[in-house]
């Protein structure tokens, strides 16, 4: 039997280069040889309240979605659902609440970046790692493939279900992740000792997956380098070691061919082959994606009919759940 997999994006601001070399790259990489479940996860775009527009969330929700079909993900072999249609995410990560101790959650690396200089934090900043925990959980999920930074995560969703298991008899399976060989941790190209991120202010930051032609140009051609004129690897600077970690995660080209090639070049060269390759792979994603929002019922048709489907494994797991801890 193929392997199960589950992964999930926040409909939060726009989705930039990063989570597509991170994360839905690799999903579509695998799409044929595993048992796929893509989730938008809007349930987790809540745990900062401040950031949410109501208005705009649900909307934002079938966008993300449309991107995941516009990007190679076919929704007649993977699922592709909405994280709030399907309501035993919120039941299971109840119980695995009342099952993980506080301090494994103080300790994780986003909750500390994202908690700092804030006067006070939702509890669901704090919880954002058992309600992904839940999701994977859910869906015995064995293969988790997301970027460099939610690594630590997965890992906490691992010791969640082995604590379980040890606590209330085998219940879940416990999953493995898998991190991309490159494009795992694409950084701002205004700062690269930044990952790049929804949630960054600045327009030179991120090059977002629906940006214009115009704006992708300026946000690469603009991107943070020096004066060194230096490409090898152990010599570059991040911003450089950042744009050649682009290229090549879609061109597959090792770094050290790639800096003998461009010794003796500007930056300007470089820059303008990592946006050529960025173009090259957008556009028919943004035409795509474009079709796919014009036809919203085929859209939420699809989401419900995913929704259905992943919510009866879901709910097999619940039961297993709710039997182990006797409740329901
Ligand atoms: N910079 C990145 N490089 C490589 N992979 C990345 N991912 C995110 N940023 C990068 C991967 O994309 C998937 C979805 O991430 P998410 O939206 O659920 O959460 P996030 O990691 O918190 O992403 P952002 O962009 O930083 O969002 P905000 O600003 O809203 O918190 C994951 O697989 C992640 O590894």
């Amino acid at each position: 039997m193929s392997k199960r997999v589950f992964s999930g994006i926040q409909p939060t601001g726009t989705l930039h280069l990063g989570n597509y070399l991170g994360a839905i790259r690799q999903w579509v990489a695998h799409q044929d040889e595993r048992d796929n479940i893509f989730c938008v996860v809007d349930l987790h775009a809540l745990t900062v309240p401040e950031a949410v527009d109501p208005g705009a969330l649900r909307a934002k929700s079938r966008e993300v979605a449309a991107l995941y079909i516009a990007s190679g993900i076919d929704p007649e072999r993977s699922a592709i659902f909405i994280q709030s249609h399907v309501r035993q995410h919120s039941e299971l990560t109840w119980v695995l609440n009342c099952t993980t101790p506080l301090g494994w959650l103080e300790r994780m690396t986003q909750f500390k970046t994202k908690a700092e200089g804030r006067e006070s934090v939702g509890m669901g900043l704090l919880d954002y790692p058992v309600l992904m925990a839940a999701d994977i959980l859910l869906y015995d999920t064995e293969i988790v493939p997301v970027g460099a930074d939610q690594k630590q995560h997965i890992e906490l969703a691992r010791d969640m279900a082995v604590r379980f298991n040890n606590l209330f008899g085998e219940t879940f399976v416990v999953p493995e992740v898998t991190i991309p060989p490159a494009g795992a941790r694409v950084m701002g190209f205004d700062d690269a000792t930044q990952k790049m991120s929804k949630s960054a202010k600045g327009s030179g930051h991120a090059v977002g997956l629906l940006d214009g032609a115009k704006q992708i140009k300026k946000t690469i051609m603009g991107a943070k380098t020096d004066l060194d004129l230096e490409f090898r690897p152990e010599h570059a600077s991040a911003g450089v070691l950042n744009l050649m970690g682009v290229l090549q995660a879609f061109t597959g080209e090792p770094l050290d061919a790639m800096a003998a090639r461009f010794e003796g070049t500007g930056y300007g060269y470089l820059k303008g082959e990592v946006y050529e390759a960025t173009m090259e792979a957008l556009t028919p994603i943004q035409a795509r994606h474009k079709e796919l929002m014009g036809d919203p019922a085929e859209l939420d048709l699809v989401l419900a009919r995913a929704a259905e489907r992943v919510g009866a494994i879901a709910e097999g797991t619940m039961a297993r759940v709710r039997k182990a801890v006797g409740i329901g």
